[in-house]
């Protein structure tokens, strides 16, 4: 497995390190709107599923036999805590759609137990996206989303779905479950884009 470090240039600080209205934490709080799914690494699996309906699926053995990353960045939640420096072990979205052919504008992210949320597709690539499975040197704890989530650290957190099952392209947009509860629905944190007309 090659394993390309993305760390070692350091934290980047061209801002202020912590956007409009946030604070910081040294803990990782943990925000679930239900409670955490068993899921049986057996029966784990990931699709990318094109606005055309062509499937892409890994197991688990397939998604962790991809190239992963370890990139250090900071995370910025809705409700007001940002925590800075953490570290994640993860694959990028640009070599899960790396070959997918797609004009889609849209992607919706689908996790184990229902929960969604949808972002441009071109703020899943470019290395600003991940789909993770170790924090902080350690796999990912189940509560934090383990087996995998994404990993979106550039806008608000409820962006970053856990217990990840699915990324479908869409050539409309569709708001995922807070989205369609008034969230914002790009949610930039140095915008404060917390809300809906925000
Ligand atoms: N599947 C799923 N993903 C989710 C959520 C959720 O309720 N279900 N909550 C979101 C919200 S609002 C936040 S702030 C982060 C919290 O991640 P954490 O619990 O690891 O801190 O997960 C996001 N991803
Ligand atoms: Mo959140």
């Amino acid at each position: 497995m090659s394993t390309v470090s993305r760390g070692f240039r350091g934290r980047r600080r061209p801002r202020a390190e912590l956007p409009p209205g946030q604070y910081l934490v040294e803990d990782f709080p943990v925000l679930s709107a239900g409670p955490t799914p068993d899921i049986d690494l057996q029966d784990w699996e990931l699709t990318i599923t094109s606005e055309t309906d062509q499937q892409r699926h890994w197991d688990w053995a397939a998604f962790r036999a991809l190239p992963s990353e370890t990139v250090t960045v900071d995370i910025h939640c809705v409700t007001h805590w940002s925590k800075l420096g953490t570290t994640w072990e993860g694959v990028s979205l640009d070599t899960l759609l790396d070959g997918v052919e797609t004009s889609a504008g849209f992607a919706l992210v689908t996790s184990y137990g229902g929960y969604s949320t949808n972002l441009p597709l071109e703020d899943l690539l470019d290395h600003k996206a991940w789909i993770a499975f170790g924090y902080d040197g350690q796999e990912l704890e189940a509560e934090h989303g383990g087996p995998a989530r994404l990993l979106v650290p550039h806008l608000y957190l409820w962006k970053s779905a856990k217990w990840v099952r699915g990324v479908r392209l869409l050539d409309q947009d569709e708001p995922g479950f807070w989205e369609g509860l008034g969230y914002h629905n790009y949610g930039d944190p140095w915008q404060e884009q917390r809300f809906w007309g925000d």
